[in-house]
């Protein structure tokens, strides 16, 4: 019995979490489908091994400073499983200070394909990029470089060639891009967050006083990037 119950306890939390879903998709928010929205993965926390308790404040608090200044624009945070700590972390802490969850939530599922496979509508994903700008490496920049073709990586190279940490940069896509005809992405926003990995380049040997300060930029570029294709 004890193994039915924890089935059956399994089966109500994974259709919880779908549930979860479809209440950020914009089939229930009506005029949700004109509302710009930028997809953004949690920057440094996978390969460059930045802390997650952290990276989740820094998420948070850039969130709330950003909020009151992009109408009704929303600032969706997404990762691949609904295990995702970082969501839980972000969703945690963002409850607690009250900030408007329609407007800033959590959304699982692949970057690239949020609308025709998770119902989101949105129109900006935020890539974390490396130094150099180019395709693979694994994460989602592999993925995203991926599902956008050749044209992300000469639209990129129109604008920048490398990128310093804490920094990001606006890539509008061409209307042949597959992901602006699939998805309706219209600009990929590159971000480079702090690495705490030794084996990726700028390693920052644990120094978290610069590396929450690097993220802390780094998110506020993105955003302010957001904010500029959104005025
Ligand atoms: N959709 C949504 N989220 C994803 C996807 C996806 N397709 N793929 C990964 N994530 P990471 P970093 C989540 O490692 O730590 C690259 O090689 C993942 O679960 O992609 O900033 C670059 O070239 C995690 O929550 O980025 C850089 O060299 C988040 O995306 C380096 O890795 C970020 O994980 C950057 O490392």
């Amino acid at each position: 019995t004890r193994r039915a119950t924890e089935a059956t306890t399994e089966a109500t939390r994974k259709a919880d979490e779908k549930v979860e879903n479809f209440r950020d998709s914009p089939a229930k928010l009506g005029s949700a489908d004109i509302v710009p929205t930028l997809a953004f993965p949690s920057i440094s926390t996978a390969d460059f091994q930045f802390d997650l308790e952290k990276a989740a404040d820094i998420i948070v608090e850039t969130a709330e400073e950003f909020l009151p200044k992009l109408g009704t624009a929303r600032l969706v945070l997404v990762d691949l499983s609904h295990g995702s700590k970082i969501l839980s972390l972000v969703k945690a802490k963002a409850s607690r200070k009250n900030l408007d969850l329609r407007r800033f939530f959590t959304f699982v599922g692949d970057i690239t394909k949020l609308h025709s496979e998770g119902g989101l509508h949105y129109n900006v994903i935020a890539n974390a990029a490396n130094w150099r700008l180019k395709p693979g490496g694994g994460g989602v920049n592999a993925a995203i470089y991926k599902a956008a073709g050749p044209d992300l990586e000469a639209a990129t190279r129109a604008r920048a060639n490398t990128l310093l940490p804490g920094k990001a940069v606006v890539v509008p896509l061409p209307s042949t891009c597959p992901l602006q005809n699939a998805e309706g992405i219209t600009h990929v926003i590159h971000v480079l967050g702090p690495n705490m990995n030794p084996n990726r380049p700028n390693f920052l040997n644990n120094d978290y006083t610069k590396g929450c300060k690097t993220l802390r930029e780094a998110y506020t570029s993105l955003f302010e990037g957001f904010l500029s294709i959104v005025q």
